[in-house]
């Protein structure tokens, strides 16, 4: 004990990592308690800390959520022990990466009890080859003479560099993960994207993307441990502070990866939460995301009451649902689900009164639905001349949208827009939803627009079908409206019309949409008269009804 105290007296060479005096000092006392012995100096040389391991390893001290400026280094170097020369442990390369310490040192003690190699890594500035540590070439301590004091800065100057440089108009800089289990690349390149698309919809730039392929996802930490300490280190090198998982993690995996990475981390959920929370205007879109929101938490929150909750559960620049509603207490949260679940309803049975009003009036309504970013708001302005929000980012409408619209013969409907769908949609946001969601129920016919351009649009149908299907709407009669063939080559669009009995459209050139409000017409009335032989449009009564070859 009395050799450990003394060690806080010593003070190291400031310029230099390790003097040969200390290294002898720890190592003689590492021997003789046959454990491993470290301490952590800051830049003067003072020792801070005094660490004493077993034989095979050593734990640094808890900083807790303190952490080292923006690109910087936290100022202390750790030397310790190693009773076999064995060299640096990948340990001790994650805690160099995770506690961004100036350099880590391990000592080897030899049989005598005298220090044998000193092995040294240092973070690496950003580089080409991907390389996230420097091992220096291992040197007995008497021997060592780097300048640590010019080498450190240097490094520094040459971290915030390459930091500094890549800063872009604030925008949050982000690291995307898409961890898989066996999926196949043509998938796991569609994922990716959607992402690296949901990411840029949030306002954040995304800097790096990491997909890693594994038989079965790690139930702790989503990725591999290895691979996480190497994730750190690029996230340091790239001055990223947020990462953005395509798997939805459980709220053990978010904890423990916040935890090990001490950076921000969300999965796709909170991503298309955080997204819709940045779009919401009206009231209803505000209490329904923030409902979505809490629900997503409420788990989350259980599991650890004293965790600090901005880097849980902050959203995308700390958007969440206000700083004062963000409390770190369930009951507080589960009342104020209970409120906002009140409200909704409320607001719902207004919706409702307003709805039957306008049944009774006897007007069909058409429901525009579809992928998010297909074109269903370009559409509705181009049928209608509505001034709508349109913008080639995910999920740029989230409140339902309606105009009268004429039909050729006097005809009047009323056609909706609303939110946009996407695979995998969460459930809470579904739940969440149903209020704006519901407005679908009414709909007489809906218009299931197709960006015809993407490649995977077959699965976008298809995940329009589940959404529906998770809905009730399942049933529906669906006229598919291939939009955006403009894109498509020449001859393509016919072949497409036959192929999925679809109209194809351009909704930007105008293209098609007589076609289409003929195709609409003829389901609405005489599809309708035909099978039931009287008007199609009192309450409740048209018969839900698919078109024939809905292409699902
Ligand atoms: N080339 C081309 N682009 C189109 C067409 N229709 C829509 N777009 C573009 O696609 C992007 C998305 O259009 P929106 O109308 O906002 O799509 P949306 O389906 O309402 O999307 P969300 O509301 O985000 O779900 C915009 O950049 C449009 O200009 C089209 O027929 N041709
Ligand atoms: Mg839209």
């Amino acid at each position: 004990m009395r050799q450990l105290e003394r060690l806080f007296r010593r003070r190291l060479p400031a310029d230099r990592l390790l003097g040969n005096d200390f290294a002898r000092q720890i190592c003689q006392v590492s021997r003789d308690i046959r454990r491993q012995v470290g301490v952590l100096a800051d830049r003067r040389g003072d020792v801070q800390h005094v660490m004493v391991g077993d034989a095979r390893g050593i734990e640094l001290p808890d900083w807790g959520r303190l952490r080292a400026g923006r690109g910087r280094l936290r100022g202390l170097r750790c030397i310790h022990t190693h009773l076999t020369d064995e060299g640096l442990s990948r340990d001790d390369l994650t805690d160099l990466a995770v506690l961004r310490l100036d350099a880590i040192v391990s000592v080897g003690v030899r049989e005598d009890g005298l220090p044998g190699l000193a092995h040294t890594a240092t973070l690496a500035p950003a580089n080409d080859d991907g390389r996230t540590t420097e091992i220096h070439a291992p040197i007995h301590p008497a021997e060592l003479d780097l300048d640590f004091g010019v080498f450190i800065r240097d490094l520094e100057n040459e971290l915030s560099a390459t930091t500094g440089a890549q800063q872009v108009g604030g925008a949050e800089r982000a690291m995307l993960i898409s961890v898989t289990a066996g999926r196949d690349r043509e998938t796991l390149d569609i994922h990716v994207e959607e992402l690296t698309e949901l990411a840029r919809a949030a306002g954040v730039q995304v800097v790096d993307v990491i997909t890693q392929n594994r038989p079965r996802l790690d139930p702790k930490t989503s990725v591999g441990s290895g691979k996480l300490s190497d994730l750190v280190i690029r996230c340091f090198q790239q001055d990223i502070d947020l990462v953005i998982f395509d798997q939805d993690l459980t709220p053990t995996q978010a904890r423990n990866l916040a935890e090990r990475m001490e950076l921000r981390v969300v999965d796709r959920t909170q991503l298309i939460l955080d997204i819709f929370a940045q779009r919401a205007t009206t009231r209803d879109g505000k209490l329904q995301v923030e409902l979505a929101q809490l629900r997503y938490r409420m788990p989350r929150l259980a599991q650890r009451a004293d965790l600090s909750l901005s880097r849980l559960a902050g959203g995308i620049g700390g958007r969440g649902p206000g700083e004062t509603k963000l409390e770190n207490d369930r009951r507080r949260v589960r009342d104020r689900i209970t409120r906002l679940e009140r409200d909704l309803k409320q607001l719902a049975k207004q919706r409702e009164g307003r709805r039957r009003r306008r049944g009774r009036r006897g007007v069909p309504v058409l429901s525009i639905v579809g992928y998010t970013n297909a074109g269903k708001s370009t559409l509705l302005r181009a049928l209608t001349q509505a001034d709508v929000f349109i913008e080639d980012k995910m999920f740029a409408t989230l409140d339902p949208v309606s105009r009268r619209l004429r039909f050729p013969r006097e005809r009047e409907v009323i056609i909706t827009d609303t939110v946009g769908f996407i695979r995998d949609l969460p459930g809470d946001l579904v739940a969440a939803f149903h209020a704006t969601l519901e407005e679908l129920v009414d709909a007489d016919l809906l218009l299931h627009v197709v960006d015809a351009s993407a490649p995977d649009f077959e699965r976008r149908v298809q995940a329009v079908h589940d959404v529906l299907g998770r809905i009730g709407l399942g049933e529906k009669p669906e006229l598919l409206v291939f939009n955006q063939i403009d894109k498509l080559p020449d001859g393509a669009a016919p072949a497409l019309e036959r192929r999925h009995d679809c109209v194809a459209i351009s909704s930007v050139k105008k293209q098609g949409l007589s076609n289409l409000l003929s195709r609409a017409e003829r389901m609405l009335w005489d599809g309708a008269t035909a099978s039931r032989g009287a008007s199609p449009f009192g309450d409740e009564s048209v018969e839900p009804r698919r078109s024939a070859g809905g292409g699902s």
